[in-house]
């Protein structure tokens, strides 16, 4: 029996992907795939598969799994190049694809990041091309606590009243990394000052309040508290407002899916459509370590997502 889709009768590992199966998670916030070892090489057709259901669900979540560094490794390449990410200070030894986040240790030392992701947003909006989706492996995880919540934009999006939908339109925001990592240490004052080599290699950058998939062409709202700054053609006052109202709506519980973790979890998600926050856990009591990949855009992806109506060129 092959090994990659468990309780398959097929023969071959050539097996049939109809054996892949979703179920809704929270009203389809997400969805989870079963009948899948991630750790196994894919059958034939079950990539198509997953990438068409990461495209429309946005989040995937598969449960059981097994994964070593490699494994999470392999599989998170077959849907694009992986990136490193800002926090070199946490990725893991030899293996700079794998960004560890929680309180673990090794050695007495602290390997993994734990202030990371506490706030609403969406993976890298703080740059011009932000990666297609992230991956995260929950190894060791608490028993309470240290959920993760998870917003559907494309579900917002649609929610929004009509007006409201075209007022924002044609509107672009002002994402800045300096402003969440204040935020950040404001949380955790033990974030040592942003140098200003990093402010330099992170300058502010702008994303339309609207973009859509690039494959599905379905539209999402694009914009989150934790990178968002402001509204380049609305004066302070307009766009603090707006902004505010975005905020708040945007994360609404139709739209939320909270996740409790259990070892062995992975979650996929892709971050046009959606947003994310970490949440706290006692860390006196219990050690979290996850292990996440990010999966970079194509190059063309970001142009494709722009509306039609944007009237910027993109290089
Ligand atoms: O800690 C979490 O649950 C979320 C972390 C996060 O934001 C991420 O992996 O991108
Ligand atoms: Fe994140």
């Amino acid at each position: 029996m092959s090994p990659n889709l468990l309780g398959t009768q097929e023969p071959s590992n050539k097996a049939n992907i109809s054996t892949l199966s979703m179920r809704c998670l929270k009203g389809c916030v997400g969805a989870e795939v079963q009948d899948i070892d991630l750790s196994a090489e894919m059958p034939e057709g079950a990539f198509d598969w997953l990438r068409n259901a990461l495209d429309r669900q946005a989040l995937l979540l598969f449960r059981g799994q097994s994964l070593s560094p490699d494994d999470l490794i392999a599989f998170s390449r077959k849907f694009g190049p992986l990136q490193e990410v800002a926090q070199k200070h946490y990725q893991m030894e030899g293996k700079p694809e794998i960004y560890i986040i929680g309180n673990a240790e090794e050695g007495g030392r602290r390997v993994a990041d734990k202030s990371v992701g506490r706030l609403w947003h969406s993976d890298q909006s703080f740059i011009q091309y932000p990666a297609m989706g992230s991956v995260l492996y929950g190894h060791q995880c608490p028993a309470e606590g240290a959920d993760t919540l998870f917003a559907n934009m494309f579900m917002a999006y649609d929610a929004l009243p009509e007006e409201t939908k075209q007022r924002i339109e044609g509107l672009h925001a002002l994402h800045s990394f300096a402003q969440y990592y204040e935020l950040l240490r404001e949380r955790d004052p033990s974030q040592p000052p942003l140098t200003d080599e990093r402010r330099a290699a992170y300058p502010d950058v702008v994303h339309p309040l609207v973009r859509k998939h690039p494959r599905t062409g379905r539209k999402a709202l694009y914009v989150n508290p934790a990178y968002a700054t402001r509204i380049v053609e609305l004066g302070e006052a307009e766009s603090r407002a707006l902004l505010d109202q975005l905020f708040e709506f945007q994360v609404r519980d139709d739209f939320v899916y909270r996740h409790k973790w259990r070892e062995g979890d992975v979650l996929f998600w892709q971050n046009v459509g959606l947003l994310h926050k970490g949440t706290a856990f006692d860390e006196s009591r219990y050690t979290r370590r996850m292990h996440r990949t990010t999966v970079a855009a194509l190059p063309d992806d970001y142009a494709r997502s722009l509306l039609e109506t944007d009237g910027r060129l993109v290089s």
